[in-house]
């Protein structure tokens, strides 16, 4: 594997030299395309804020809110609006147990989103894991290419994603989302994920991808007991060793809900914002690239304060997970994933 190297968060605003396309960088085609913004996006000087716009019936959180397409417009502007970096458009709910949807039926629901906002000046990523969608998505004014299986569930992505050089995130997956409850199987969560992600990572590269596009994502809550989350939140550092830009996207998860539980109960996903916020910039200062976060607002207010108390980094932890979490099952905070919680 060839490591990028990962400029970390810094109060500073002037271009470091990491900041600056570097050798190897592939050309004035994609520059024209995706140029200043995608390397200010991948090599972001400030945490990557990624604002979250399913539309889909079904999502766990935002579920069914944004089918019409002028809320979808409307929500994406004002995502931009609150602080987002980029929107993510999603038109297939990924929640444990979903059934899929027709690939058109997804293009169908993401396409007029995407040209909207991206002729309303948003930066848009698309959250599909088809090779289809996202060329149709690109097409339509799509910059990102947000693959929550990492390349694994569509052959043909990595082609796609090698063609528009943008870039690519790729997250730890393991199957659909009919089945990711019974892989959630771990000897050390964290070694496994990072493993599978480091091989997800060389199958982009062997396929032409530029290293400089690449942004990995630990996946939680995919295939995840809510103790895997808390283990992989915990042990950020291990994973950023792969050398690539690291993106948390924890918003509104299951394993906050149980946390916050009260007798047996999991918080409604409408009260756990204050959770996300706290986890998101944790995840930031132990060194993340970005956060994916359904409150953009509340979470650019909380790296506004983070950066103004000189972006203090935390100390790598080393592989010694949290208190009371174990990556064989469900244990310690949060324990199991509750049956109808979403994520
Ligand atoms: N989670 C969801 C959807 N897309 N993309 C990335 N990169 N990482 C994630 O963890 C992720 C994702 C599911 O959450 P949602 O229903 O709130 O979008």
């Amino acid at each position: 594997m060839t490591p990028i190297r990962l400029c970390r968060p810094t109060p500073h605003l002037h271009r470091t030299a990491c900041q600056r396309p570097r050798a190897g960088w592939r050309g004035s085609a994609n520059e024209d395309r995706y140029g200043l913004l995608v390397t200010d996006l991948v090599q972001a000087a400030s945490p990557v804020v990624m604002g979250i716009l399913n539309v889909t019936p079904d999502s766990f959180s935002d579920g069914g809110r944004y089918a019409d397409l002028d809320a979808a417009i409307a929500h994406g502007v004002r995502l931009r609006d609150d602080g987002a970096h980029l929107v993510d458009v999603g038109g297939e709910s990924t929640r444990p147990g979903a059934d899929r949807v027709a690939a058109e039926t997804e293009a169908d629901r993401v396409r007029p989103v995407i040209r909207e906002l991206a002729a309303a000046g948003v930066p848009v990523s698309i959250d599909t894991t088809r090779a289809r969608v996202a060329e149709l998505a690109l097409a339509a004014g799509a910059q990102v290419v947000n693959d929550v299986s990492g390349g694994l569930a569509d052959p043909d992505m990595a082609r796609v994603v090698r063609d528009a050089g943008c870039p690519w995130v790729l997250m730890h997956w393991r199957g659909h989302s009919r089945e990711m409850r019974e892989l959630a199987r771990y000897g050390d969560v964290v070694a496994d994920v990072k493993a599978e992600l480091a091989q997800r990572v060389e199958a982009a590269l062997a396929a032409g991808v530029a290293a400089d596009r690449i942004v990995i994502d630990p996946g939680l809550g995919f295939a995840k007991t809510a103790a895997h989350n808390w283990e992989l939140s915990a042990r950020l550092p291990e994973l950023l060793a792969l050398g690539y830009p690291l993106l948390f996207a924890a918003s509104r998860k299951s394993h906050l809900g149980a946390l916050l539980a009260v007798d047996g109960t999991p918080r409604p996903t409408e009260g756990r914002e204050i959770a996300t916020v706290a986890t998101s910039v944790l995840a930031v200062a132990a060194g993340a690239w970005g956060v994916r976060v359904h409150d953009v607002r509340a979470t650019a207010d909380a790296l506004a304060v983070w950066r103004a108390t000189g972006s203090p980094r935390l100390a790598a932890t080393g592989s010694s997970g949290p208190a009371g979490a174990s990556s064989t099952g469900p244990a310690g905070a949060g324990g199991a994933q509750t049956s109808g919680e979403q994520r």
